[in-house]
């Protein structure tokens, strides 16, 4: 039986990622770290803490004595980083809290980690793994052809791809000069169950199920590689399971899409599942269609034109593939979201109330 340590386990992927596990690794022991910033709800793990299926356990990645008592105390065979300042417009307003969170934070979970494997012996110290979830934003940006593969070089144009950046160096330096099993993956745009609603497709849904405004930045044809977030999930525990220590893999959907793509996408979904019409949001306005509400806005400071990823490494050497298309996640996203109003509710009260984040103050 493993024990799995889940940083940032409270949130949006590291949520789902739970769920994942209790379903296909039944009989693993989990554990969720997690400091519940603005982006992470215990809630959202009511049902694996209420079923005894996880223990939740409320730290800070950047606190070296809170991180070593983790190890101390758990004993991990597997620990998965997903805790991470994510949002590119709150790295644009405040980059302090990246530097701190991304780049200490997985600084000392890595010197935790290092201590902690060198005390273990036979097959639990050759098993031990420290996957570090990663993103495709490391690359930078691209023009309108070509794709990142493992090899493309970093070149990171927000504070929070900076600070991710900067991890992934550091997991890469833990491997060639301590030789600490790590392994690394960059993904794509992820979308789906429990995503905090500043991110494009839930902000999006909300908006337009008030009748507010759907603010495409810019000219709106910056591309996004799309994925379902269950389908990171699988990448992951195959990367954790059966990748080589010391390698990283690209994680992608071939899903690309221009950010008005994915709007109208939206609104088509909108509209099946609850028309326009029908809606007294949008009908008092003498609005029948959710497109109405496109509006475009300034563009965000550093805007990359175009993500796209090479998977074929992850799909070659680990035989995984995406299970969802665009067309069946969005459709379960759209239904997640109109199902669970209470938890949109709930984590943006009193925190955040959708509003324009990112702009550059002069
Ligand atoms: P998220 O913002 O939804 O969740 C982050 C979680 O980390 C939250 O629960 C938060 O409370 C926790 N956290 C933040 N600072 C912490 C700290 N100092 N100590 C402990 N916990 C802390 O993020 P997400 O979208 O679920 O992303 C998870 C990881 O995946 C991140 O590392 C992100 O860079 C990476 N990633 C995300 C995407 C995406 O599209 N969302 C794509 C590729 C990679
Ligand atoms: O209101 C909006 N309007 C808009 O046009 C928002 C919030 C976003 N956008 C655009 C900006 C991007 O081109 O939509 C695209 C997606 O934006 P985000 O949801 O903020 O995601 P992105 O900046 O692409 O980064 C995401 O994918 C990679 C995650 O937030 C990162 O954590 C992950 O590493």
């Amino acid at each position: 039986m493993k024990t799995i340590v889940v940083t940032g386990g409270a949130g949006f992927i590291g949520t789902n990622f739970v769920y994942y596990l209790l379903s296909h690794a039944p009989s693993c022991h989990i554990i969720v770290f997690d400091k519940l910033t603005y982006a992470g709800n215990k809630f959202n793990l009511q049902k694996a803490l209420r079923r005894g299926r996880a223990v939740f356990v409320k730290g800070d990645i950047a606190s070296p004595s809170q991180v070593r008592r983790l190890y101390l105390r758990f004993k991990p065979d597997y620990v998965f980083n997903f805790a991470a300042e994510s949002h590119v417009d709150r790295s644009i307003e405040g980059p302090e809290a990246f530097v701190r969170t991304n780049v200490e934070g997985t600084f000392q979970l890595l010197e935790a980690a290092r201590l902690h494997w060198a005390g273990l012996s036979g097959r639990t110290r050759a098993g031990f793994r420290f996957l570090h979830v990663s993103t495709d934003e490391v690359y930078g940006s691209l023009g309108p052809h070509g794709c990142f593969s493992e090899t493309t070089p970093y070149a990171p144009n927000s504070p929070y791809s900076a600070t991710k950046a900067g991890a992934d160096h550091l997991v890469r330096a833990y491997h060639e000069t301590y030789g600490l099993p790590v392994v690394m993956t960059n993904c794509s745009n992820n979308y789906g169950p429990y995503q905090f609603p500043e991110k494009l497709i839930p902000l999006m849904i909300l908006n337009a199920l008030e009748g507010k405004p759907l603010p495409v930045y810019g000219d709106g044809k910056n591309v996004r590689d799309w994925l379902y977030v269950e389908d990171h999930c699988d990448a992951l525990w195959k990367a954790m399971t059966q990748g080589r220590p010391g390698e990283k893999y690209n994680v992608g959907g071939n899903n690309e899409k221009t950010n008005l793509e994915v709007v109208g996408t939206l609104c088509r979904q909108l509209q099946r599942a609850y028309p326009a019409k029908d809606n007294p949001a949008l009908s008092k306005k003498g609005l029948r269609d959710y497109g109405n509400l496109v509006a475009f806005v300034k563009d965000r400071p550093g805007h990359d034109r175009r993500y796209a990823i090479d998977a074929s490494k992850i799909r070659r050497e680990l035989g995984w593939k995406p299970r969802h298309s665009f067309d069946t996640g969005i459709a379960a996203t759209v239904k997640w979201y109109l199902d669970n109003r209470d938890w949109c509710r709930r984590v943006q009260e009193g925190n955040y109330g959708r509003q324009r984040l990112g702009l550059l103050k002069k």
